[in-house]
């Protein structure tokens, strides 16, 4: 009765393109010159109201706000893959996927100055509200995507949630509930190394996110998360899965949180400059660029006329948001349940009337 192997897993991770901006042929994804310089257009476009959104909070016209600076890539190359009937249930630092789908920038503002309306999705969007309470929305995006399965939808779930997301329970429960029941769902692991100041090594004893799929039987990978083509293949590849019927995967984008956690934390108390450094030279957006001039695409003058082009953008979108008249006491029982309840009811009599 010798003892023998029943079963060997391995973990991939895929790379297609380098921090020089050369890619592996063999492995590059279906796009083309438009879709290369539209993807390049939108981390610029994350970038700039990342750092717009940082000097605002500074000048106190903005509440607290979580920076995605360093993540461009993981953002902007998943959200590519998203089809318009597919939904994306973010955690709260997905700015790069709100603005891929075209969210309007100025809700986005609204909402991190502390007006829930930010979050009243347009109608021909797919989007479940920003969850800041950690992994809590794990189990609902299982849940939405077996309700698409049961209704035979043909479409795909996204779930994105960071690294420090994978120690909580919904987790665990929400993979192995999409395993067990094939739930079109794709686990989008942002794996920034960092949950505010507790390191990526305390997180987990495992190798890697990415085999933490295995043990629910359900296809994971690691991919290159500040190679925006990498993020980009795995991404579609795991949704069409999913659309196909065949279940969900997991996909960890190992990048890089460049920033502090949120504007009301200090990195530097906790974390080796020297690894920031390491990581600024991995800059996701540098990388595309250089592929993007390699081929003639991009130059120093498109460069500049699309900064300015997304800064008038960006000052119309902080103007509008300015201009909105603040919520009013029936706006915080306007959005909670289809209908008051008795007790709601009696709450807006008293807050109105004393
Ligand atoms: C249930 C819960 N516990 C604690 C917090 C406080 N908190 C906010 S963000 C965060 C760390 C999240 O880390 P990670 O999942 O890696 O996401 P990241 O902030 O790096 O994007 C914590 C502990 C919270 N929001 N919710
Ligand atoms: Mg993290």
């Amino acid at each position: 009765m010798p003892k023998k192997t029943i079963a060997s897993f391995a973990v991939s991770r895929l790379e297609i393109l380098d921090e020089q901006g050369q890619v592996d042929e063999r492995l590059m994804p279906d796009l083309d010159d438009d879709d290369l310089v539209r993807m390049y257009r939108l981390m610029l476009l994350t970038r700039l109201f990342d750092q717009r959104a940082l000097h605002l909070q500074r000048e106190g016209r903005l509440g607290t706000y979580p920076s995605v600076l360093g993540q461009e890539a993981s953002q902007v190359g998943s959200a590519f893959a998203l089809h318009p009937g597919d939904w994306f249930f973010p955690a709260f630092r997905e700015l790069g996927v709100f603005l891929t789908l075209g969210y309007p920038l100025s809700e986005i503002y609204q909402y991190w100055n502390g007006d829930e309306r930010g979050l009243l999705c347009p109608e021909n969007l797919h989007i479940f509200p920003i969850c800041i309470a950690v992994g809590t929305h794990i189990p609902h995006a299982v849940g939405a995507a077996m309700a698409a399965r049961c209704r035979g939808d043909g479409i795909a779930v996204a779930c994105y949630f960071g690294d420090g997301g994978t120690s909580k329970g919904d987790f665990h429960e929400g993979l192995n509930m999409a395993g067990v029941f094939q739930a079109p769902v794709v686990f989008i692991i942002q794996n920034n190394q960092w949950a505010i100041s507790v390191p990526r090594r305390r997180q987990t004893a495992a190798t890697t996110l990415a085999q933490k799929a295995i043990a629910y039987g359900i296809p994971g990978i690691q991919v290159d998360g500040n190679d925006v083509l990498a993020v980009f293949q795995a991404t579609r590849q795991a949704l069409e899965r999913a659309r196909q019927g065949e279940g969900p995967s997991l996909i960890e984008c190992e990048t890089y949180r460049l920033a502090d956690h949120t504007t009301a934390d200090d990195a530097r108390r906790y974390r080796d400059p020297e690894e920031v450094q390491r990581w600024q030279r991995r800059d996701p957006l540098l990388r595309l660029r250089r592929l993007l001039q390699r081929r003639g695409l991009w130059n120093d003058r498109l460069q500049v006329e699309a900064e300015e082009e997304i800064r008038r953008r960006l000052d119309r979108a902080v103007a509008r948001e300015e201009a909105t008249p603040p919520a009013t006491v029936e706006d915080v029982f306007r959005y909670t349940y289809a209908e008051l309840t008795p007790r709601q009811r009696r709450q807006l009599r008293e807050l109105k009337h004393g």
